[in-house]
């Protein structure tokens, strides 16, 4: 049977990708990755309404984690893997923070590539690192961080050994530019093609900021949406390298996923926010957190902490008036939240009890009895 598949991104989208995509016999590596769901987001828009000053905002969820290896990374990979599989690769080599090594690791092992990747030693959230594990990629922890181990990648690839899948491959950004199309889509709702007002994100490398201005000036300029969102990208304080317009040496935040203090694409994201009028901010790991529980506890969406950082984003925002009123909005939730199943176990809102296994039903009724006059 063929590895080839007619489905995921490249296929959909293919009157924004070269044709040669198409052609029979390339080597198209897909796992269906994107057509993901833009999840109404009601209950956090009344949260919003009540709790700033931000007037009749609609608020919108991109659920990126519901992508085959969980995260957005998958949009750019298919094309990467693709790609280097069609130039005669044998193997490909990322640094990460997790998701870009899980996807690098799940499309490497599809195209029968050799996948090394090279990990911030116990900075990899749980979920991230086991897929990477059973997918079998050869991996390499490094006592240092993100930062470093790209320019360790960066080094390896310019001896010409191994193809590089981090984003400063073009053909990444080129895959995660379909996203933008989804959204924009998924708003028109079957007429024409919308764009919202506001699009939040997280920034840490700053490749996905890239990749969906890309994605939406591309639609503008082909006629198919009629105005493009102002770009809203938040990183984490302890990482925010691009607010503070300086590399950070020594990044911090729980968020681990957007612990990057300098940014390969940080022109890009500079761009996206200048053409658009929009800002890049920076959240505490305290706003992460609480947009984490809200999503999880308003809404029923579990995504990772930085992911969580663009729906944090929007509560500041919307706190500070940066907003205007009566705005759609939609927050890219950038990745599932069982990557970070730590993270979630310390600071989910749950009450739990422990039963004795002869306890029967009145312990439980008791429990049932206890919260009648909580709310949800
Ligand atoms: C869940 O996997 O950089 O600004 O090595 O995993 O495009 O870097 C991950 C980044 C946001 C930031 N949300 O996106 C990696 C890596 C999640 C992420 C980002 C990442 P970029």
């Amino acid at each position: 049977m063929s590895t080839q598949s007619t489905g995921g991104i490249l296929s959909h989208y293919a009157d924004f990708y070269p044709p040669e995509l198409q052609k029979q016999g390339y080597p198209l590596i897909s796992l269906h990755e994107g057509n993901t769901p833009l999840i109404p987001a009601c209950h956090l828009a009344e949260w919003i309404e009540k709790n700033t000053p931000t007037r009749g905002l609609r608020i919108f969820l991109k659920y990126e984690g519901l992508n085959p290896t969980g995260s957005f990374k998958d949009r750019g990979m298919t094309y990467a893997v693709s790609q280097a599989k069609a130039d005669g690769a044998v193997s490909i080599i990322c640094a990460s923070t997790g998701n870009t090594s899980a996807a690098a690791a799940a499309y490497g092992t599809r195209a029968g590539l050799k996948t090394y990747i090279v990990l911030p030693s116990g900075k990899v959230a749980l979920g991230k690192l086991s897929q990477a594990i059973l997918y079998g990629a050869e991996i390499m922890e490094i006592e240092g961080n993100f930062d470093q181990a790209l320019t360790l990648v960066r080094q390896l690839g310019e001896t010409g050994k191994v193809t590089v899948v981090n984003s400063i491959n073009p053909y990444r950004i080129q895959g995660q530019k379909s996203a933008a199309f989804e959204v924009c889509d998924a708003l028109g709702n079957g007429k024409q093609a919308e764009a919202p007002d506001y699009l939040f994100i997280p920034v840490g490398n700053a490749g996905n900021i890239t990749a969906y201005w890309l994605g939406f000036c591309e639609y503008y300029a082909a006629g198919k949406i009629t105005q493009k969102p102002k770009m809203m990208g938040y990183e984490a304080e302890g990482s925010a390298a691009i607010v503070q317009n300086r590399v950070i040496d020594n990044p911090e935040t729980l968020a681990t996923a957007i612990r990057i203090g300098n940014p390969a694409s940080w022109s890009g994201a500079v761009s996206a926010r200048d053409e658009s009028g929009g800002l890049i901010g920076s959240v505490t790991d305290a706003e992460i957190i609480h947009a984490y529980q809200l999503l999880a506890g308003k809404e029923g969406i579990f995504c990772e902490p930085a992911s969580a950082a663009s729906f944090a984003g929007l509560i500041q925002a919307a706190q500070r008036g940066e907003i205007a009123n009566n705005q759609s909005a939609v927050c890219v939730l950038t990745g599932n939240g069982l990557k970070d199943p730590d993270n979630a176990i310390a600071h989910g809102a749950a009450k739990r009890h422990t039963l004795a296994a002869d306890d029967g039903i009145d312990r439980v009724l008791d429990i049932i009895e206890k919260n009648k006059s909580r709310p949800v």
